[in-house]
């Protein structure tokens, strides 16, 4: 397969610093030479240029930390995907997770797409629900066209329809958050139906949900993961997926040969280990991309 890797270095969207150098942290992995390894022909497009938060005097508006570069870097981010040929599978690497907002418009090349949403958290509020300003709480709600119109006007009409989303890994969801889930009727697999029903399971239901779609994009923030295998990420919540079950859901996805494209988001380097969090998420990428044992 034809994949482009692509680096969104932006922190603007988070609480906590340091998550612009997660597309650094990845190279660092050997992400590129990884998914080589594999068979596929790699190009790495660089980076987004992205603003740096010190050079900003205003900070807030419109209950929103950041809304004007982080609109820029998603126009920016979203202009680049669009313009890629058809046939290449992109690999969009954070960034917090407001990158999304460009990433997943872009990757949907103007079509009707299905989203793989791999979180601890629902990222489902809006300006006025936000009870922190931070925009990464906010692309999928603004995604779905509701929120602040300038980060509305990234995709231009372009939207995601509630019905072709289904969230896997959520442990974390604030409370008008949770009434605009429900009022939109997105699909949620919480860590508890993850214990109940188990990954494959969830995998299963998923593409069967989805799979009529032409285009599948997986979104997968680090925070998804446990924090004991994934420390470097700013809002760790304990009891997320497991090394084994995050892997077989990305195998499964695999097999289905139906995904289309791929965010590794939220990957923190100061926070983290050793770099353990990128090397995981870069494995991640691997299984998603066809690795096999045998
Ligand atoms: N729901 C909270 C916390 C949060 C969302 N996404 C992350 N943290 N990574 C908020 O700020 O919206
Ligand atoms: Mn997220
Ligand atoms: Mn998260």
């Amino acid at each position: 397969m034809e994949v482009a890797i692509l680096g969104i270095p932006m922190d603007l969207g988070a609480g906590r610093r340091g998550v612009d150098m997660g597309a650094s942290a990845l190279r660092n992995a050997r992400i590129k030479q990884h998914l080589q390894d594999l068979g596929h022909s790699v190009t790495d497009l660089g980076n987004i240029p992205v603003e740096i938060a010190d050079t900003f005097n205003v900070l807030e508006q419109s209950g929103m930390v950041f809304l004007d570069p982080i609109y820029d870097a998603c126009k920016r981010t979203y202009d680049v995907l669009l313009d890629l040929p058809e046939n290449v599978f992109p690999i969009c690497m954070g960034g917090d997770h407001s990158v999304s907002m460009g990433t997943v418009a872009g990757c949907a090349r103007g079509e009707r797409t299905g989203l793989i949403w791999v979180d601890a958290h629902t990222d489902f509020n809006t300006p006025e629900t936000s009870p922190t300003g931070n925009i990464h709480g906010m692309p999928v709600a603004h995604l779905c066209g509701i929120g602040h119109e300038k980060l509305l006007s990234i995709a231009g009409a372009w939207q995601i329809r509630p019905e072709d989303i289904v969230m896997i890994g959520i442990r974390s969801v604030d409370s008008e958050e949770r009434r605009l889930i429900k009022e939109h009727g997105i699909t949620v697999y919480t860590m508890r139906e993850v214990d109940m029903k188990g990954i494959s399971r969830i995998a299963e239901e998923t593409l069967k949900k989805l799979g009529h779609l032409k285009r599948i994009h997986v979104s997968f923030d680090a925070d998804g993961l446990d924090p004991t295998l994934a420390p470097g990420v700013g809002t760790p919540v304990e009891g997320g997926l497991t090394y084994r079950e995050a892997h077989l859901l990305m195998e499964l996805f695999a097999d289905s040969g139906k995904i289309t494209s791929m965010d590794i988001v939220e990957v923190n380097p100061i926070l983290d280990e050793k770099n353990r969090t990128a090397q995981v998420m870069v494995e991640m990428a691997g299984s998603l991309l066809g690795k096999r044992i045998l």
